[in-house]
């Protein structure tokens, strides 16, 4: 106790630093938010088992989780994690999804857009279609429109519907939750679904508060990133084997991470 305090008053503010952006929720409710999966399983698993820990520990509360989006593509797992969240998140409306640029692509192919099918393929789709069970082979074999066949028939309907119903914009407290960010300048409840799943630089370099403190995915940092408007909690999770979920209650945050296991790629 002795030494923080010691290193609080040892320990000035660079001018040049960042301060947290201080926000709350609601009495009586507790929210984790989680990062980027794409694909990865295993570490989705442990961090399941962490949040459930620590929701446990911490004592009982209003529990919301939110899954930032962007489930799919670059890793292994990818349908296995929509299997996984699908059926966790099956009858409750505690456990909300939004809708990150990864699935809006991936949607849109399935749909039958033969422009986004190349697309989603080169931003990291080929592993989501391995792990819908088309072989290698099949995949090498097939031009645009025999793979969206292939597709058509091995992926469920019902992980179609599932990210289908993923949500754009999620306001608890002090706090807004989205996939990638917000446009500045633009008022919250005129944010375009193409700015909350695609925006970057505009966003990210924007140095003073929004309407709500933003909490986003989407884009990667080595560490959670806690500036003046916003707090990224993408820690590149396939590569980096680092999955993030920020808890929030009261006025209080704090960060449950996977062990950063290198990935098996
Ligand atoms: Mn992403």
């Amino acid at each position: 106790m002795l030494r923080r305090l010691l290193s609080a008053f040892s320990r000035p503010a660079l001018a040049t630093e960042s301060p947290r952006p201080a926000g709350s929720v609601p009495p009586g409710a507790r929210v984790y938010a989680v990062g980027d999966i794409h694909g990865r399983l295993d570490l989705l698993d442990e961090l399941l088992l962490r949040m459930e820990a620590d929701n446990a520990e911490r004592g009982a509360a209003d529990t919301t989780v939110i899954f930032l989006g962007d489930l799919i593509d670059r890793g292994p797992d990818s349908a296995q994690v929509v299997q996984r969240l699908m059926e966790l998140g099956t009858g409750s409306d505690r456990i909300r999804f939004l809708l990150g640029n990864h699935e809006e692509v991936f949607l849109k192919s399935m749909a039958g857009d033969l422009k986004a099918l190349p697309f989603f393929l080169r931003i990291g789709g080929k592993p989501t279609v391995l792990s819908y069970g088309i072989t290698a082979a099949e995949y090498g074999a097939s031009d645009y429109a025999e793979l969206l066949e292939l597709l058509r028939a091995r992926v469920p309907q019902a992980h179609l519907d599932f990210l289908a119903g993923f949500e754009d914009l999620i306001v608890i407290g002090d706090y807004a939750f989205v996939h990638a960010g917000v446009r500045p300048g633009v008022p919250l409840a005129e944010q375009s679904p193409a700015a909350l799943r695609w925006i970057r630089d505009e966003f990210l370099s924007h140095e003073a508060p929004f309407e709500k403190i933003v909490v986003h995915g989407h884009t990667i940092a080595d560490e959670v990133e806690e500036r003046i408007g916003r707090i990224g909690i993408d820690t590149g999770a396939y590569a980096s084997g680092r999955l993030t979920a920020m808890g929030f209650e009261g006025a209080e945050r704090w960060i449950l991470q996977t062990n950063g296991a290198v990935a098996r790629l």
